[in-house]
């Protein structure tokens, strides 16, 4: 069963939900064989299907949404004007998911962007791009099944009869990250700082605008080099980091000079680090959101540790 289940997800199947075509992929590709006599297939065959889950037009609205099943390829195409595309998807369990897009990296002219809720719309997220290209790549925890609306739309209302295709891929996944604890409640000012220990990784969100996240870390008595570390956006988080270090004096807080703005990225789709050397100090280190957006879903995590100077 499991087998099947595998070579099923892998070639393709011939018991899928009515309604969505099937790619037969057991047919060796003979475009470039040389032996192959003649094109079977009369030339006023209508086209095969772009993919397994192409778009059913009009879906520019919630109620007229194409359906799909997870982890089969998904396909559109953007025509002239604002073409809104809905997709609609059911999970069945918590997990980690993926929605991988493909447009630009394969020759498209379309920049998407993509958008995706649940039923209750308490959960939503948007993800512009991926770390490495204009073509969004969302990774995220979904904390149950859910049904689920995805978007996808050209950044800049661009479109045409040809040229601004795409695709994506909606599917359970690994875990992106791993972490030794989990965010308190209620760290929201540097006097109510969670306490963060060296050489740990915390997981935390994002969940508002105004979210502050503040973590006290009181550094070792030696003199030692700290690397302060977020990942999010790189590994498909939708949330556009910053972290910047303060300590105390006489009560008051004060910025560190090597981290006066928000330490951000140097280059395209980096996520936030610093390393800074450290002499028995207590710093507080504070996460926000720079771009884009907030809400459960904008996960990221935090690892503070020594590094060799
Ligand atoms: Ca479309
Ligand atoms: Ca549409
Ligand atoms: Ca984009
Ligand atoms: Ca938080």
């Amino acid at each position: 069963m499991l087998l099947a289940s595998f070579l099923g997800l892998q070639l393709g199947c011939t018991t899928c939900t009515p309604g969505i075509p099937n790619i037969d992929t057991s047919k060796p590709d003979n475009e470039t064989g040389g032996d192959s006599q003649h094109d079977s297939e009369p030339d006023d065959t209508a086209p095969p299907p772009p993919c397994e889950q192409p778009e059913v037009e009009p879906n520019n609205n919630g109620g007229d949404a194409t359906p799909i099943v997870l982890e089969k390829l998904a396909c559109g195409e953007f025509t002239a004007g604002l073409d809104l595309d809905f997709y609609t998807a059911e999970t069945t369990g918590s997990g980690w998911f993926e929605i991988d897009v493909d447009a630009g990296d394969m020759g498209s002219a379309a920049n998407v962007l993509l958008s995706i809720s649940n039923e209750d719309e308490d959960l939503k997220a948007t993800q512009q791009a991926s770390a490495t290209s204009a073509d969004p790549r969302m990774v995220v925890p979904l904390p149950a099944a859910d049904t689920w609306t995805l978007i996808l739309n050209e950044e800049t209302a661009q479109g045409g009869e040809s040229g601004y295709d795409y695709e994506f891929r909606f599917s359970q996944t690994k875990d992106p990250v791993t972490w030794d604890l989990v965010e308190d409640a209620g760290h929201g000012s540097w006097d109510a700082a969670q306490e963060l220990d060296v050489g740990t990784t915390l997981f935390g969100t994002i969940e508002d605008v105004a979210e502050r996240d503040w973590y006290v870390i009181h550094t070792p008595a030696d003199k030692v080099d700290l690397s302060i570390e977020i990942v999010a956006h790189r590994e498909g988080s939708p949330l556009d980091a910053r972290f910047q270090i303060w300590m105390a004096e006489d009560g008051e807080l004060k910025e560190t000079p090597e981290a006066s703005a928000y330490t951000h990225p140097t280059e395209p789709g980096a996520d936030p680090a610093l390393t800074k050397s450290a002499h028995d100090e207590t710093w507080y280190l504070m996460v926000r959101y720079q771009d884009g957006g907030t809400g459960p879903l904008y996960w990221y995590t935090l690892t503070v540790e020594e590094v060799s100077p």
